[in-house]
């Protein structure tokens, strides 16, 4: 078998999405996903000058091979537009392969491990009481793992919060909007809301909190403590992971356990993390770490260090990764939870999956492949609409990490 062509599909049903279409002399496709939020055409330009012309004529089923190519052979490694470029590739090649051989992907990956992919879902509200309301609200859905984030007195714009009653999504049209952040009240606000949260919705359901980089190890380790009583299923990223060795501290103080990762593009930002276990989750995924081939070393890694995987999965993620992911987690032994924010309804038109939810978890299709096809005229119709991630500055107007 033989690429024949490559091109992208970048489309805006609702949010931006980058899509890589590989083809074959046999007249099999596979789908990718490039999408860098905020940095979309950055990886496009990557592909579209740099990777495609360097695809056509190769042996689709070399995927390996191909990794290395474009990996080792660029000479520049990693970084984040790189490793979502190689991503789309990837995830392309094994969904060639899968149906070349008429199989779910997941049976490339070892077989199924597990009936189903235990997902957690976002909840939130202006303050405390929406917030558990709307926990209450995902629970009723079927979900046995909710995030939760509120409004935090005195900080406008809150991480995690929607604006105007509309689902949370924190791409914005336009240019950078920008939020407030101040610790102290947060710092106050955190533990009240799981207080509350447990107390209304019983012991049993698993309760996250995504700390979004914004504290110092030393912050973080006060939180995870003062979280302990709530007994959480996990602390997502509790302060910036350049420095590993940050999370030795927080490690020392607190039970809490803790997931960190989603921003990483490679193996070697997780490798000290792992092998002294500091963390318990891995957030890295798919799509902005070169894909399944490189996924799967850092999830096997991993797991000689007990460390799960929990991977990102915001709506940022089209259906092509989370239908990547979702195979992923059907596999693998070392799966622990999978993050699942619900695409929009156009999203879902233009992206039509086989996988679906069921109790908590959720099921891949049996399709062979990925399972998922992509509306080109459809996506046609809701053309590439500039849009950014905020930022954010501290009370004294110095700018912090959103
Ligand atoms: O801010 O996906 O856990 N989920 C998150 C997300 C990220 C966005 C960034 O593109 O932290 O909301
Ligand atoms: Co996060």
């Amino acid at each position: 078998m033989k690429i024949t062509a490559a091109r992208l599909i970048i489309c805006s049903p609702d949010r931006n999405f980058v899509t890589l279409k590989i083809e074959t002399d046999e007249g099999i496709y596979g789908l990718g996903d490039g999408t860098l939020n905020g940095r979309e055409l950055a990886v496009a330009a990557y592909l579209e000058e740099h990777v495609i012309p360097c695809l056509i004529g190769r042996d689709p089923f070399q995927i390996e091979d191909i990794w290395q190519y474009l990996y080792r052979g660029a000479y520049w490694r990693r970084g984040p537009v790189t490793m979502t470029a190689i991503a789309a590739v990837d995830v392309a090649l094994w969904d060639i392969k899968a149906k070349a051989l008429n199989t779910p992907l997941y049976n490339l990956l070892g077989g199924r491990s597990r009936q189903g992919v235990l997902v957690y879902t976002h909840a939130n509200g202006n303050d405390i009481a929406e917030a558990v309301e709307s926990v209450q609200q995902h629970m009723a859905e079927g979900y046995l793992a909710v995030r939760a984030q509120c409004g935090i007195p005195g900080v406008k714009s809150s991480y995690g919060v929607p604006k105007a009653g509309k689902p949370y999504e924190p791409a914005e049209r336009g240019l950078p909007s920008e939020s407030v952040w101040s610790t102290p009240p947060y710092l106050q606000h955190v533990p009240k809301l799981f207080a509350a949260v447990r107390n209304a919705c019983g012991d049993d359901v698993h309760l996250l909190h995504d700390v979004h980089h914004r504290l110092t190890p030393m912050e973080a380790a006060r939180l995870g403590k003062d979280l302990e009583p709530y007994r959480l299923f996990w602390m997502e990223d509790p302060c910036p992971a350049e420095l590993q060795e940050s999370f030795s501290l927080i490690r020392q103080h607190t039970t809490t356990p803790i997931a960190t990762g989603e921003v990483f593009n490679s193996i070697w930002d997780t490798h000290d993390l792992i092998r002294n276990q500091w963390i318990d989750y891995l957030r890295m995924t798919i799509v902005h770490a070169g894909g399944i081939t490189h996924a799967k070393k850092a999830a096997d890694f991993a797991s000689i260090y007990n460390v799960k995987t929990g991977f990102h999965g915001a709506t940022d993620l089209s259906p092509v990764t989370m239908a990547a992911a979702l195979h992923f987690g059907t596999a693998i032994h070392n799966f622990g939870i999978q993050e699942h924010m619900p695409h929009s309804k156009l999203t879902d038109e233009v992206f039509r999956s086989g996988y679906r939810f069921d109790a908590g978890y959720m099921m891949v299709g049996e399709e062979p492949g990925l399972g998922v096809e992509i509306d080109e005229k459809l996506a046609a119709r809701h053309p590439y609409k500039p849009a950014y991630l905020p930022i954010a500055r501290r009370l004294d107007g110095s700018l912090t990490d959103w």
